[in-house]
């Protein structure tokens, strides 16, 4: 009698499917903005100096609806800065700063865009990368000084005369 009553029961829902289909209505939203970094003048292009550039996406997961991709969309004086991995947003140096004869402050603009089709949704923030000194300038000796130095020094043929 109770197996009758679960063949019924399968009968009546088993044909029932219901496909939702994701519409491409968010954003990419970026996570603990603003971004503010301070960088060495002396950091060596190539290397990686963040990797916290993060949004999030509230379409279906794992679709291009909520897949995102970063991009640097201003700011970028002198292309200082590239984005290594525009899928991870991992921000490296591209040319050499120069806190003294350099800029000092960029603002520079971050874009993360889903890859909804027809249409793609974004959003941008502004990332501010403060460049910091270092003690990289040569001091600049006066003439006087510099011939007041070599007259004190010994020269190679009056170091043998004294052995
Ligand atoms: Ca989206
Ligand atoms: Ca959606
Ligand atoms: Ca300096």
């Amino acid at each position: 009698m109770s197996l009758h009553i679960d063949e019924d029961f399968e009968d009546a829902f088993l044909p029932v499917t219901v496909y939702v289909q994701d519409v491409n209505d968010h954003a990419p939203e970026f996570q603990n903005v603003p971004y503010y970094l301070e960088v060495d003048e002396l950091t060596p292009v190539g290397l990686t100096i963040f990797r916290g550039i993060h949004a999030i996406d509230k379409d279906k997961p794992n679709t291009a609806n909520s897949d995102i991709t970063y991009s640097i969309v201003g700011g970028n004086e002198n292309n200082s800065f590239i984005l290594s991995d525009p899928i991870e947003g991992i921000l490296v140096v591209n040319k050499a700063l120069d806190y003294d004869h350099g800029i000092r402050e960029f603002k520079i603009q971050i874009q993360a865009s889903d890859h909804g089709d027809p249409i793609s949704l974004s959003q941008v923030t502004t990332m501010t990368i403060r460049i910091k000194d270092a003690d990289d300038q040569n001091p600049v000796f006066t003439q006087e000084v510099y011939k007041a130095s070599v007259s004190e020094t010994p020269t190679i043929t009056e170091k043998w005369d004294l052995m």
